[in-house]
């Protein structure tokens, strides 16, 4: 059962628009945001942002059997209420028809196209389909824009690129630094970079690149390296579960927090002319520091815990990623605000009331499920 903003509960079906135009509120100046992927973890802190600065904020979701809005419940309101900022809509990146449709409903001023299969490693058993996802999806949505453009109408575009885009690219890296991407993801996202960066030379899009180095939160998904480790360290540590299963410890990653690097994203399209940004902290650290830091604040020896398993070792890997984002700073003034201890603690903390929140259940006697896989 989801939980609306309000505390009220929602069996969600009603969140999101079947057809938008029918209950379209908009107050007059304000401006419009489109986000693909809001239901992610960059696309909820992303949403709140906009909404926070008066944006009405429109959000593409793909149907699933199980609810993907979780990241959305603290700005979900009820679209019934007057003045509400959220919208959501049905849509994938694989289906350009409906992306067309949506961009004419919804008339935005911003797109951001943060929609992705964003899993490096699955990227490997699922090639073909990270490709039309991350590459393929990309062009539908410049198709899309090219031609919503092409009648006058204005609009700013922002494509979401990676560091693992520079792959095995000595560091620091920078908007200079040439692409040697190591995974059928990274290779999608080094087309989806080009294929932007044709549409605007060729149409005279506002379009702006974004290579954005790793970037976390409470909110990671929990496959991804740093949120595993933070949930099953404060697992174990609450008797949870005993081990924690992993691949490489020595790869390297620059790591920031993701509600720091949103704003990048929107101050990127705020600047007269679209251009491509490294943003970053200019700090690299080991999978085997994460865990350091993250078992000091556990109070734990993770060496007692933790296991390798080479399922989730990568055909190739990106060994070091450390981002020079100087010129973002110089052009917008963007810097991090949150360090790397500060964001690992932040993190430790959110999943500690987790697994207190779950032990206390447990405890009761309530059978407790946890979505994520170990992957
Ligand atoms: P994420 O948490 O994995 O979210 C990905 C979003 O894309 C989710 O909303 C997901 O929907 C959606 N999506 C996946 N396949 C889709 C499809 N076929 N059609 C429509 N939507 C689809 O990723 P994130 O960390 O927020 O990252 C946002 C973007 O930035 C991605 O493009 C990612 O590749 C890129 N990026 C991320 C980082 C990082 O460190 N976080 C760094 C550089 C670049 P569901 O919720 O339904 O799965
Ligand atoms: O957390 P990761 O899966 O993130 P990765 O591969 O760097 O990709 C993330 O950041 C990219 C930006 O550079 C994004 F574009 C992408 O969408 C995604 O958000 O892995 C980080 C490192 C890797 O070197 C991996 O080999 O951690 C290593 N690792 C070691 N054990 C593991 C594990 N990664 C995962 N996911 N799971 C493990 O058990």
């Amino acid at each position: 059962m989801a939980v609306a903003a309000d505390g009220r509960a929602s069996d969600g079906s009603d969140k999101i628009r079947m057809n938008p135009s029918a209950t379209h509120t908009q107050e007059p100046g304000q401006r419009r945001a489109l986000i693909t992927g809001i239901t992610g973890q960059d696309g909820s802190f992303l949403a709140e942002f906009l909404i926070h600065r008066g944006y009405q904020v429109h959000g593409i979701v793909r149907r699933a059997s199980t609810f993907n809005t979780e990241r959305l419940d603290g700005i979900y309101a009820d679209p019934h209420n007057q003045g509400v900022r959220l919208s959501l809509h049905y849509g994938d990146i694989t289906d350009g028809a409906g992306l067309r449709r949506i961009l004419e409903q919804t008339a935005p001023d911003e797109i951001y196209n943060l929609a992705a299969q964003s899993h490096v490693r699955v990227s490997f058993d699922q090639a073909e389909y990270t490709a039309d996802a991350v590459a393929t999806g990309t062009l539908r949505l410049l198709e899309a824009v090219r031609d919503y453009i092409s009648s006058g109408r204005k609009l700013r575009m922002y494509q979401a690129g990676s560091s693992e885009m520079f792959g095995a690219a000595p560091p620091p890296q920078n908007e200079n630094t040439p692409f040697y991407p190591r995974s059928p993801y990274a290779v999608s996202k080094v087309a989806a970079h080009w294929y932007a960066v044709n549409y605007r030379e060729a149409y005279g899009l506002h379009l702006s690149n974004g290579l954005l180095f790793n970037h976390e939160s409470p909110r990671r998904g929990e496959t991804f390296v740093t949120r595993k480790i933070t949930r099953a360290l404060t697992r174990i540590k609450l008797g949870l579960q005993d081990n924690l299963y992993l691949g490489n410890l020595e790869a390297r990653r620059d790591w920031g927090f993701a509600g720091d690097y949103v704003e990048a994203m929107w101050l990127m399209l705020q600047q007269p002319e679209p251009d491509d940004y490294v943003i970053a902290t200019g700090e690299s650290h080991s999978v085997r520091e994460f865990l350091d830091v993250a078992a000091s604040h556990c109070g734990l020896d993770w060496r007692k815990h933790v296991k390798t398993d080479p399922r989730y070792f990568r055909p190739t890997e990106v060994d070091v990623l450390c981002g020079d984002a100087s010129k973002a700073r110089k052009r917008f003034g963007w810097a991090p605000k949150v360090g790397f201890s500060d964001l690992v603690k932040m993190m430790v903390e959110n999943d500690l009331e987790l697994a207190e929140q779950e032990r206390t259940l447990t405890r009761a006697g309530h059978v407790v499920q946890r979505g994520a896989s170990q992957r």
